[in-house]
């Protein structure tokens, strides 16, 4: 301790600055440092991935005072923290962000050119870390910007995927994936940490015993262990000091179960053993919200979630002699089911390795987490078999018997006469497979549970939450998601950026309510050219990138109109289709009366057995072959689908939307923050009442948002009353002649069969409610159409939207967790107040 702290050399000496300083002449010189002594190249033979690489390192030496600061302050101040556990961090490049949090984007780009090299060049090198699926994956990594921006001591804890979220290619129109390769060339950010490592068993059973104490205890004999490591990924924090922890757990085998092995004799017994404890952390399931029950996720949780609560244990320990206090310690978020086995996990550590009583551990457990539901869908509530969760985790299992047991006798003793509540609420579904209900494990087990959006979180109340809702009434919260203006406007949209800051100033991006201050210009004649010259240079890269990557060449001026997200049925993509199969028929049947000329930008992935999915995929890129090649329908329509939807991609798209498609059957999109992304870049949203699209819609101004579509209300009635879709298509000519177009064979090179599963889904069943919304839809196409045509009304309302979306800021969100939920307070870093030294 106090020897190192003597000899330690200061941090902030001049030779110190040169070396990590922030000016265009350090940044160059750490470059060309970095470029020999870390990749070992000179210029000459340097590649472009060189080039990233020594920019990289230098950038992650600009972060590490920063970092190293933050954990000295949060230590001694012994600061609550908040651990985010989520399966999934989707963070994108890191490069430009860092730089734009560390505030150097401008010395970086001038060091760069003064070396004869384009920044951009440098940035577009990066893989990208996708380690997760869609809006729950993305929506933390937006927490960790901002629990860093806010100054709140924080720890994402999560799985380093070997292989993240698939490539998507397409192979005449159809999806093929691709194995994502992020970590093959290397992570710069990432910091291995091969002394962090904690033991994590499966399998075996459990045996009674009797304690020194004579106390009945159980003990875990487990078949296998494994060990997990840590990766640490340092998170900067935006106009601040505070750099926070992103803790991602690696699976190797342990040096115990391969000495076992070796020891009977079975040296290949013992390689196969190893390979399999590393398969554990190998691949993302590329499934958003998830259906299978297949063992391989369910060790993933058990894995990190337990490597992550041991890591937290040890932290208290180092401050207290037991586990009490440890929920004072910490607030651990639930994001989704996916890390709900952590109730049961740190019950067992408070029991069998604490040797706490029962009653102790579940107060400290259950004041320790909270749950974030970010689904209705019921095929997306998470339940494992019992037989399976027994065979993998018997500790876990008997844990969940008996916290279900006792909270079966409390709720026998709450309603007497009411044995199906009871059974309904049971964290053990009872039918012909037993099944664990992690939802309830995770409620039971939490002191508070949100939904993510206002009207999703009244339905969590009122459907699949209920029954937990009457009795625990308080426990209950909303929390609109929120996504980062950092990445989705700054960085993403440099000329927005720029119109913002004349205006209001450099501090908007800490405090995204200050976008307000575009309001009153929304008339202004000039400011609307300022604002449409943005849009326009915004689409034209758009419009370049999409050249590039399918060849396909598309007109700036005409209205961008696009839906990239996952691609599911809920989300109806095929809504989307049949309107431009209406627009492509009219103009072939000259009935036209919209002339406003349309891009219709597609992109995202499906889930690989999601065949639905993949269907809708090969329809896009079948009708768009049909109308592209047209000339008769190409001047005016135009229809793209931009390959591989990640973060990289989707940075190009938002800025470049004129109008944003969130058209989900109303009650299915938890919340949405696609349909926020758009609307802070000025798009104007074509939406239903879904998750946050309400809120959307309140915030912009009623008149600057294309509604249409059934309320909740009106789509449970439709389906109660016996929806039948036939009918619309009976009797709205135009629907029947665009469904008859899609069975014609017109868009399939003469084959009818092969959109049939699509066309007889929507004839016979049609749960999304297509067809009932369809008029609807195409009115409100119509309305936007029309709209677009007037320049300075569009561009009104757009900025409007840039000006009104402040409140989705993820700042807001999260300081509505540490308000409502977390109970934690800001923790400023300063590098100035350390004592410099660098241990
Ligand atoms: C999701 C919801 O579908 C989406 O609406 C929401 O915005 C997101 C973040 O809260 O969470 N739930 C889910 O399982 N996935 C989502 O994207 C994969």
């Amino acid at each position: 301790g106090t020897a190192r702290k003597e000899r330690a050399p200061m941090h902030g000496s001049s030779d110190e600055r040169t070396r990590t300083g922030m000016s265009p002449e350090s940044l160059k010189r750490a470059f060309v440092d970095s470029m020999f002594y870390v990749q070992a190249r000179y210029w000459e033979v340097a590649t472009p991935h060189d080039l990233y690489m020594a920019a990289a390192y230098t950038v992650r030496d600009r972060m590490l005072e920063r970092w190293i600061r933050t954990a000295e302050t949060y230590r001694k101040a012994d600061a609550r923290t908040v651990c985010y556990l989520s399966a999934e961090y989707l963070l994108g490049p890191q490069l430009g962000n860092n730089l734009i949090n560390l505030g150097i984007v401008d010395s970086a780009r001038q060091g760069a050119r003064d070396l004869g090299i384009d920044l951009q060049e440098i940035l577009d090198q990066e893989p990208e870390p996708g380690l997760g699926n869609g809006g729950l994956g993305r929506l933390a990594a937006c927490y960790l910007d901002s629990l860093a921006t806010l100054s709140i001591p924080a720890i994402g804890y999560g799985i380093r995927y070997e292989h993240g979220i698939f490539d998507q290619k397409i192979v005449d129109g159809w999806q093929v994936e691709d194995c994502d390769l992020w970590l093959t060339n290397g992570n710069p950010w990432e910091i291995p940490r091969p002394l962090l490592r904690y033991p994590v068993r499966f399998g075996g059973h459990t045996e009674p015993y009797t304690d020194e104490h004579g106390r009945f205890r159980v003990r875990w004999v487990p078949e296998l262990d494994l060990y997990g490591m840590a990766y640490d990924t340092p998170v900067l924090g935006f106009g601040n000091d505070n750099t926070n922890l992103l803790r991602l757990w690696h699976a190797t085998a342990g040096r115990s179960f391969d000495l076992q092995a070796f020891h009977k004799g079975d040296y290949y017994g013992a390689v196969n053993a190893k390979v399999g404890a590393e398969n554990i952390t190998k691949v993302l399931y590329p499934n958003d919200e998830p259906e299978v029950g297949k063992e391989l996720r369910l060790k993933q949780q058990y894995f990190f979630v337990s490597c992550s609560l041991q890591d937290m244990v040890r932290v208290h320990l180092q401050h207290a002699p037991n586990l009490e206090g440890f929920h004072e310690r910490f607030a651990a978020q639930l994001n989704d089911t996916h890390p709900s086995i952590a109730v049961a996990e740190l019950m067992r550590l408070c029991l069998d390795e604490h040797g706490m009583d029962w009653e102790r551990a579940w107060e400290i457990t259950r004041r320790t987490f909270a749950y974030t539901n970010h689904t209705l869908l019921p095929e997306a509530l998470e339940t494992w078999p019992v037989e399976l969760f027994g065979r993998l985790l018997p500790r876990h299992l008997e844990i969940i018997y008996e916290i279900n047991a006792r909270f079966l006798d409390e709720l026998r003793m709450r309603y007497p006469f009411d044995p199906e509540r009871v059974a309904r609420m049971s964290l053990i579904e009872e039918g012909p497979v037993r099944r664990v209900r992690m939802a309830h494990l995770a409620t039971v087990g939490s002191f508070a549970v949100n939904g993510v959006a206002a009207i999703h979180s009244e339905l969590v109340k009122s459907t699949v939450l209920r029954d937990f809702h009457e009795l625990w009434p308080e426990k209950f919260h909303n929390i609109t998601n929120g996504v980062t203006p950092r990445r989705f406007i700054q960085l993403s949209n440099p000329d927005l950026c720029g119109i913002i800051t004349d205006l209001a100033g450099p501090g908007w991006a800490r405090d995204a309510e200050n976008l307000r201050t575009l309001e009153p210009h929304a008339d202004d004649a000039a400011f609307q050219q300022r604002w449409q010259a943005m849009k326009r240079a915004a689409k034209e890269r758009l419009a370049a990138r999409i050249r590039e990557a399918t060849g396909a060449v598309v007109d700036p001026q005409s209205l961008f109109d696009i839906q990239v997200k996952r691609i599911h049925e809920y989300k109806r993509q095929h809504l989307n289709l049949l309107h431009i199969v209406a627009l492509y028929h009219r103009i072939k049947q000259g009935t036209d009366s919209d002339p406003t000329p349309r891009t219709f930008v597609f992109g995202g992935k499906a889930a690989p057995g999601y065949f639905m999915a993949k269907l809708i995929i090969k329809l896009i890129h079948s009708v768009a072959e049909v109308i592209n090649r047209d000339p008769e329908v190409n001047q005016r329509l135009r229809v793209v689908f931009v390959p591989n939807f990640n973060v990289k991609n989707a940075e190009c798209i938002y800025p470049a939307a004129d109008l944003s498609e969130q058209i989900s059957t109303a009650g299915k999109e938890a919340s949405g923050t696609g349909n926020m992304k758009f609307s802070m870049n000025g798009a104007l949203t074509i939406g239903t009442l879904d998750g946050a699209n309400v809120e959307i819609r309140d915030a912009v101004g009623h008149e600057n948002f294309f509604l249409f579509g059934l309320t909740v209300a009106e789509v449970e009635r439709t389906l109660a009353e016996g929806y039948r879709p036939w009918e619309y298509y009976r009797s709205h000519d135009e629907l029947r002649e665009v469904i008859d177009l899609l069975r014609s064979g017109l868009f399939s090179h003469g084959d009818p069969d092969l959109f049939r599963p699509l066309t007889d889904s929507l004839l016979q069943h049609d749960p999304y409610l297509l067809l009932a919304d369809y008029p609807a839809y195409v009115e409100a196409q119509a309305r936007a159409g029309d709209a677009f045509r007037d320049p300075a009304g569009w561009t009104r309302m757009s900025i409007l939207n840039a000006a009104r979306t402040g409140f989705f800021s993820s700042d807001r969100a999260i300081r509505e967790y540490c308000r409502n939920i977390w109970q934690v307070e800001p923790m400023p870093v300063s590098l100035a107040a350390g004592n410099g030294s660098v241990p």
